[in-house]
């Protein structure tokens, strides 16, 4: 089996514990930490449960009980799709206290991609809702069942049926021996530039330390309310400073189950909710419809836009709408975080996308001989630090193409740093589309679209779109007949692919534009994307 993770080096390790950045706690020992200092507190509301610290606290040990009692140890791995719920935030911690890992897939995510995280991960348990969104998990998770031998355990967090409950699971609290504050914590998903998903290992201190580093930039405190409107698998709801920064300081964290402002919005007025974090395409929707909503939003105080570029005049109408400050986080799942800071000046706020959390976080900006630019100019930036993993799980040789030899991560972006030392994302080099926040890779789709009878060669570039920031457009040699978008979609989702990965658009060549090097000329391919009559021809949006 391929290595599983990829430490820090030891001095640098020590290093990051003598500064105190990592604590020798594990997540859930963390937990517990915080929550005997604000015991009578709330920790989280989910509609009308409302629990506290304490109530948490228990929550969590009796279901770590269960856990065990299932057999799982340290080190397995449990796959989590759940939605932003008490159960997912109990189940994670609980799996924390344990060393079991958690996986966490995006609810969105349908067949191919679990099957191909299980195959990775090879979780032991996987962890469901009944339904969700109309979507019925069960029939799925069933399947993939049969076909992963290491999934012993389907678990619905829901109506008892034939599976195991969440609820039932829980057994009277014991005592676990907690994992070392060094081990993998929890794997998250990578926006990926290959075929194959990769996950990334966190460490229990690495995480922690991002979370409350996060939360005291950000100025937390144990009256903060934190609205978790963007999925909780997501780095940015859950770490920056999200559900585990606002616990850290004894705030309360209250939960939606989808983003959009008609659930957000009611939340904020009742629950008074100070601050929360977006994507580009859904603040400029929240910014839409204050036009005529009427919700109290004044206790709102910051708002977080991250995960795609914001526009100075998006960034600008955002905060005019909703009567807040604006944050831009540049942040990556697989470690570095940039923010502006809350009392940064305007130009600042509206036209960078902020710089490192940490002091100890290096970047590096470099050109495609990888050697460092001159001061204000763009190239790739390279980062490492304490809270960036140094390999993905389980990837073997596909780690050199992302990691240089001395440890840093290649991160794809294209970015440029003023002289006020503030970031500002300029493009990217990784063959990717970032559809209002949500990264695809282009080579996953490619591979699903050559599999099509019609399909001899297909490639998948990002177009620019007013609402997503961009969207995506297959481009296909198909010399026998053209499929349409819906004999396309229909294919796609027959292989399991979620709707955010259907390609909104379709166009067809009869061969390949070529680079001087003979690649296929991606840029040559979106112009023609982005053409009238390519644009006439997306029924889908
Ligand atoms: C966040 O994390 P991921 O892992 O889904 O995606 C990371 C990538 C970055 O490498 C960059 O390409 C893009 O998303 N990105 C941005 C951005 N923030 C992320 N591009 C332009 N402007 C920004 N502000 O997306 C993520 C993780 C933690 C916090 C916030 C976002």
């Amino acid at each position: 089996m391929e290595r599983a993770f990829h430490p820090w080096p030891e001095e640098l390790a020590r290093k990051y514990e003598r500064r105190g950045y990592w604590q020798p706690l594990a997540l859930g020992e963390q937990f517990r930490h915080w929550a005997s200092r604000h015991a009578t507190r709330t920790a989280l509301v989910d509609g009308a449960t409302r629990l506290s610290f304490a109530d948490l606290d228990a929550r969590i040990d009796r279901l770590a009980a269960g856990f065990h009692a299932l057999g799982l140890v340290a080190g397995d791995r449990v796959l989590v799709q759940l939605p932003n719920s008490a159960g997912f935030v109990a189940a994670c911690f609980a799996l924390f206290r344990l060393g079991v890992v958690p996986v966490l897939a995006m609810p969105a995510q349908r067949s191919a991609e679990i099957d191909a995280l299980c195959q990775v991960a090879e979780p032991a348990a996987y962890l469901l809702p009944e339904r969700f969104l109309g979507f019925d998990y069960r029939p799925m998770a069933e399947e993939i069942a049969a076909r992963h031998p290491s999934l012993r355990f389907l678990i619905v967090d829901g109506a008892p049926g034939p599976h195991l409950t969440l609820e039932g699971l829980e057994r009277p609290r014991r005592d676990f021996a907690a994992p070392g504050h060094r081990d993998v914590a929890l794997l998250l998903l990578s926006g990926g530039t290959t075929g194959t998903p990769k996950l990334i290992p966190r460490t229990h201190a690495d995480y922690a330390y991002a979370a409350r580093a996060s939360a005291e930039l950000c100025g937390l405190g144990p009256d903060s309310v934190t609205l978790a409107a963007l999925p909780l698998a997501h780095n940015f709801p859950l770490c920056c400073p999200g559900l585990i920064g606002t616990f850290s300081v004894g705030g309360t964290v209250v939960l939606a189950r989808t983003p959009g402002f008609d659930e957000a919005f009611p939340l904020i007025a009742r629950e008074r909710v100070t601050i929360t974090a977006l994507v580009p395409a859904l603040a400029r929707l929240w910014t839409a419809a204050r036009a005529w909503n009427q919700d109290d939003l004044s206790s709102l105080a910051l708002l977080q836009v991250g995960g795609a570029r914001l526009e100075p005049a998006a960034a600008t109408e955002l905060r005019a709408a909703l009567g807040c400050r604006v944050q831009q986080v540049f942040g990556m799942a697989e470690g570095l975080l940039c923010y502006t800071r809350p009392d940064d000046p305007d130009d600042v706020v509206l036209t960078t996308q902020g710089r490192p959390l940490s002091p100890d976080d290096e970047v590096r900006i470099v050109d495609e001989d990888g050697n460092e630019v001159a001061p204000g100019e763009s190239g790739e930036l390279l980062t490492r630090g304490p809270y960036t993993i140094r390999g993905y799980y389980r990837a073997g040789t596909a780690n050199a193409a992302s990691f240089t030899p001395d440890g840093f991560y290649r991160s794809g972006d294209l970015v440029r740093r003023t002289a006020g030392g503030n970031l500002v994302v300029e493009g990217r080099v990784k063959d990717q589309i970032n559809r209002g926040g949500e990264k695809i890779a282009a080579a996953e789709i490619e591979q699903h679209l050559r599999a099509h009878p019609a399909v001899r060669d297909a490639a998948v570039v990002a177009v620019p779109d007013p609402r997503l920031g961009e969207r995506s457009c297959a481009v296909l040699i198909a010399p026998e007949s053209q499929p349409g978008l819906d004999g396309l979609h229909a294919f796609l989702r027959g292989r399991g692919l979620p709707r955010h990965k259907l390609p909104d658009q379709v166009a067809f060549v009869r061969s390949w534009p070529l680079t001087a090097i003979g690649k296929i000329d991606k840029k040559q391919l979106a112009r023609l994307a982005r053409m009238p009559e390519a644009e006439a021809a997306r029924p889908y949006l």
